[in-house]
């Protein structure tokens, strides 16, 4: 049985470990400005956790095997441990997980702490269940005022988001149901939620922030690869989560502005 549950242990540990090795269900192609060096994070996670995990497996089987019954080791009797190995592992996981993020707190705050270039688009992305809207100020680069008592989700686009059109500054923004952005141009985030929280995510660009309801969370990230990339909901907000999906088109500045142009125009 000691042997079985060896081959089963280590059998377990080398399948999965390979699925990791092969890069089986990989990261999409990374198409942000800082997709190389949060993938060089991951990559550097994967390799330090991939290590004590297999470690960890190979030396379970082989205990499990060496301490099997009717073997040719005495009987297992109590013991308290080894409070010098407990201390060691302790020290070695927190300097392993506070280093981890140390080192990439600055990729993380980057995108959140400094402030978006100058030339950034404005573009606010609102969630609800289960959609989410986009909103472009320009071409005064203002936000019109919303209201969350004219929000009517079951609407869609501006009504959704809760536009008030009396205002001056809201009769050129732009709702959109479609995310377009310019390449090689940062984004200004702002990211608001309607009822729960959600999570906007999308993988290509390595960008993944929840969205909650009162709060007005800015960011920023620059997409560098012309493309179509899909928005997932990364929170679980309620029985449509698995449909609140949505598109990012990643297209060239002149193409961009083309068609803002046409949606400002189908608004007057
Ligand atoms: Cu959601």
């Amino acid at each position: 049985m000691g042997l079985v549950l060896l081959v089963v242990i280590w059998l377990i540990t080398l399948v999965s470990t390979y699925f990791f090795v092969a890069k089986t269900w990989w990261l999409p192609a990374g198409a942000s400005a800082a997709a190389a060096g949060i993938d060089h994070h991951f990559t550097v996670s994967f390799y330090l956790m991939g290590f004590v995990f297999v470690a960890a497996q190979l030396a379970l089987g082989y205990l499990v095997w060496k301490y099997r019954e009717g073997g040719s080791s005495q009987k297992a009797s109590y013991s308290h441990g080894n409070t010098t190995l407990e201390v060691v592992w302790t020290v070695l996981t927190t300097i392993l997980f506070v280093g981890l993020n140390l080192a990439s707190s600055s990729i993380w705050a980057a995108e959140r702490f400094r402030a978006a270039e100058a030339n950034a688009v404005h573009v606010e992305v609102t969630g609800m269940q289960f959609a989410w809207y986009f909103r472009y100020p320009e071409p005064d680069g203002k936000y019109g005022a919303t209201n969350p008592k004219l929000m009517d989700p079951s609407a869609g686009g501006e009504a959704a988001v809760g536009l008030n059109t009396s205002d001056a500054a809201a009769k050129d923004d732009v709702v959109t149901g479609t995310m377009f952005l310019p390449v090689d141009r940062e984004v200004d985030v702002s990211l608001r939620a309607v009822d729960v929280i959600h999570s906007f995510f999308v993988p290509n660009l390595r960008f993944k922030q929840d969205a909650v309801p009162g709060l007005n969370i800015h960011m920023h990230f620059k997409p560098t690869a012309i493309g179509e990339y899909e928005i997932a909901c990364a929170e679980l907000c309620g029985l449509g989560h698995y449909k609140m999906h949505g598109m990012v088109h990643v297209v060239s500045q002149e193409d961009f502005d083309k068609w803002l142009a046409a949606r400002e125009a189908e608004k007057q």
